[in-house]
């Protein structure tokens, strides 16, 4: 019996880090009757012998979009442009972090392509929340000292939409372990080299970074609506100055939230992103019950 790392999982095999070495296993039957499916970033305990995962660790964490457990950051990667940023997918992604109790960190890739001022109002949507920020080129190496830094004995994972430079960031910090990227294929215009599975990877600098495929679309409905703004940093000092209690900060008069927005301490289109993730956390709970 060995502890290990689930580093990659493919078509019912796992690949277990142990003592720098990986080996794949199966995983015992026994997790699928108790409905646990192994996730990347799982403790494990091996048997040698069997090449089986024998025991998943209790999880500190868990995300499902993308699904990988035991995370210390995730690193929400976007690009100003190509592709144009889904910042209602982003929120979905903080929100969903928040949730599960995981640090959020945001990471503006493609610098190079635009100006100060379109860097500059992307921060400033996400200025009020206080997530670190970093900016980055893959082209041009710029901010990956930053990065490394706070990388360093932390397990980070990079998650967000497709072709924002997610396995670029990855190829830079370790160059040595050439993931497939989009490059090459956009010349042909199809094949695209996406990532297709959650991998996570050791860092010579330290610290450990899982690439998860991009993806467009996510639910958020173990979130109850009256739960949600608590999830929202840049909205916590004012949701308890609100007249009524229980302000869900819609249509209810003298919400201090609005007037927040208002005042342009919170960035309105977070709001406005706020007030549709609610209506679809309403409109699910409508529909279960
Ligand atoms: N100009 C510029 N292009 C970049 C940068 N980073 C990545 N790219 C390009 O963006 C494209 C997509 O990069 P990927 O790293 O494959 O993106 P991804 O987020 O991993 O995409 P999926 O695997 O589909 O989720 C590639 O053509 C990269 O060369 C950058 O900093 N500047
Ligand atoms: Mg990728
Ligand atoms: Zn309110």
């Amino acid at each position: 019996m060995r502890q290990g790392i689930i580093t990659k999982g493919v078509g019912g095999f796992y690949d277990v880090l142990v003592d720098g070495d990986i080996i794949r296993c199966r995983a015992r039957g026994i997790f699928r009757k108790d409905n646990i499916v192994p996730m990347v970033g799982d403790k494990v305990t091996i048997s040698t012998k069997n090449k089986a995962i024998v025991e998943i660790h209790p999880r500190k964490n868990q995300l499902l979009r993308p699904a990988v457990a035991n995370i210390d950051l995730l690193g929400i990667v976007l690009a100003p442009i190509h592709p144009e940023p889904d910042f209602y997918l982003i929120d979905k992604l903080m929100v969903s972090a928040e949730n599960n109790g995981i640090k959020i960190m945001l990471l503006i890739n493609k610098v190079d392509l635009v100006g100060d001022k379109e860097i500059r109002d992307i921060m400033d949507i996400y200025k009020a929340t206080q997530y670190p920020i970093i900016t980055l080129s893959c082209k041009e190496k710029i901010g990956f000292e930053k990065l490394k830094g706070i990388i360093k004995d932390n397990i980070i994972t990079l998650a967000g939409q497709s072709g924002v430079g997610k396995s670029s960031i990855i190829n830079v910090l370790c160059p040595e372990k050439e993931l497939e990227t989009g490059q090459l294929s956009e010349k042909i215009r199809r094949g695209r080299h996406t990532t297709r599975h959650t991998k996570l990877l050791i860092l010579s600098s330290g610290g450990m970074i899982v690439d998860t495929p991009g993806f467009s679309t996510m639910n958020m409905n173990e979130v109850m609506p009256e739960d949600l703004s608590y999830l929202y940093p840049d909205f916590l000092d004012y949701i308890h100055q609100c007249r009524f209690n229980g302000c869900m900060h819609d249509q209810e008069p003298g919400c201090r939230v609005k007037e927040a927005v208002a005042e342009g301490i919170i960035s309105q289109g977070r709001y406005q992103r706020y007030i549709r993730i609610l209506n679809e956390l309403k409109e699910f709970r409508r529909n279960i019950w």
